[in-house]
């Protein structure tokens, strides 16, 4: 049984301090949100995840997690897993992971470890953690054990990943290494292996850079589609035949607070990334290249009354941050189009039209944004007869073509040109 105290109870942050607690360990949540902290100590969680509720109430119940809103001290690990969002100029804030290091200096002992899960530009552990952590007077690597171990984990399938997949363990030196190596041990069965904190910070960069370049190959692959006339959802799933071709789903942007954010990262520290920085700026034209669709479509949007179904970044989860159709949603407005947007997963954070078909009333186009597994099923009859136009636009190859025709409703779709 270890003593660990994980920083920041968000998103990465939680799961990983209950998927701790639930192998015997006692772990602290330390984090300012007070609101998230009386929730855990509540046995209760303020954010969406398949699983995690249930868990967090059976740990918290059996005294092994709690949270609090100063930073314990004398534990054996540290684990930071604290935001690290992007600043106007697309370079990288690191605020919070700076406070983050300067709580734990005067919290740690001989013998704890210090470990970074929060996505970082490279050579943070070296450049920034080292330099505040010396000021504990302990021997960094001997006395004091300093890792970054990226969390890899799918929102969604949160719990599953973080028991399955491998790991990453980039320790200051062997030793750092070996302690945090073993630490994880207790909760992931997927193979942990060790480098050094830098290559690991590559590593975690490059695999949400590798998703987010592939998804921009996909995205103008829509856009020279419309262009030439082609059905790229066709091309896909034939060119996909290929055994060594893989090309991913085009849509309405890229969102979340990982893979839109991370590969700028890389673009901040190296002026090499050339073709990584095109790909940020192929997928964030994503939301405009929709908005002038709908535009077309409509003949204008002054006036024009859109219903969008789902704002969130992907489907069935509860995350708005970064969402591509959070900004659609925005730059339709600004463009005198009246918005009614239908999310069942973002809750009371947006202004939400549970109802599908009241989400219709007046409508000149629905536009698919997240193919949430709710919008499977819609009754297009219902939906036509609210409506005042007749367009459906799918940015997911998600809704059912026919249905959509037979309901009297046009069906356009990303991707497709005529
Ligand atoms: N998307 C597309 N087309 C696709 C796939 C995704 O447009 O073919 C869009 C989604 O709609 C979404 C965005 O990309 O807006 C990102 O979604 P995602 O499911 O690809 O990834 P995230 O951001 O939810 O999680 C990623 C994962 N990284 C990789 O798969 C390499 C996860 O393993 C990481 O732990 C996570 O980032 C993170 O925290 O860094």
């Amino acid at each position: 049984m270890k003593t660990i105290c994980v920083i920041g109870i968000g998103y990465v942050g939680l799961p990983t301090a209950a998927m701790f607690a639930s192998k015997g360990h006692k772990v602290i949540g330390y984090d300012l949100n007070e609101k998230a902290v009386n929730a855990l100590n509540r046995g209760e969680i303020i954010i969406e995840e398949p699983g995690l509720g249930d868990l967090v109430k059976k740990v918290v119940s059996q005294g092994n997690l709690s949270a609090q809103t100063s930073c314990p001290k004398g534990l054996d690990a540290y684990i930071i897993a604290v935001p690290t969002p992007i600043n106007e100029d697309k370079t990288a804030d690191m605020r919070f992971v700076e406070s983050a290091v300067n709580a734990i200096v005067p919290c740690v002992r001989k013998g704890s470890a210090v470990i970074l899960e929060s996505t970082s530009p490279p050579r943070t552990v070296e450049d920034l953690m080292l330099p505040i952590l010396a000021k504990t007077g302990l021997k960094i690597g001997e006395e004091l054990y300093v890792a970054h171990s990226p969390e890899r984990i799918l929102p969604g399938k949160v719990l599953e990943e973080l028991r399955t997949n491998s790991r990453i363990v980039g320790g200051i030196n062997q030793k750092s290494s070996e302690v945090v190596k073993s630490l994880y041990e207790s909760i992931v069965e997927g193979e942990i292996f060790i480098t050094t904190s830098t290559t690991a910070e590559m590593c975690k960069l490059m695999e949400n850079t590798f998703r987010d370049v592939n998804i921009a190959l996909a995205n103008e692959l829509a856009k020279m589609s419309e262009e030439l006339g082609v059905n790229c959802w066709e091309v896909i799933k034939l060119a996909n035949q290929h055994p060594r071709v893989n090309i991913l789903s085009p849509g309405p942007g890229v969102g979340g607070h990982c893979i839109a954010l991370d590969p700028w990262f890389l673009v901040e520290k190296s002026a090499n990334a050339k073709l990584i920085k095109q790909s940020r700026i192929n997928n964030d034209s994503m939301p405009m290249f929709v908005l002038n669709k709908i535009e077309s479509i409509l003949n204008g949007l002054e006036g024009k009354t859109v219903t969008l179904l789902g704002v969130t970044y992907k489907p069935n989860i509860d995350d708005i941050r970064e969402s591509p159709v959070m900004h659609l949603w925005k730059m339709l407005e600004k463009e005198g189009a009246n918005v009614k947007v239908c999310d069942p997963h973002a809750g009371e954070k947006i202004n939400n039209n549970f109802d599908i078909y009241s989400a219709c009333e007046n409508s000149d186009i629905i536009v698919l944004g997240v193919n949430h597994d709710q919008f499977a099923d819609i009754d297009f009859s219902l939906a036509a007869e609210k409506m005042n136009g007749c367009s459906v636009l799918d940015t997911r190859n998600f809704l059912n073509e026919q249905e959509i025709e037979k309901a009297g409703l046009k069906y356009y779709l990303l991707g497709k040109g005529n």
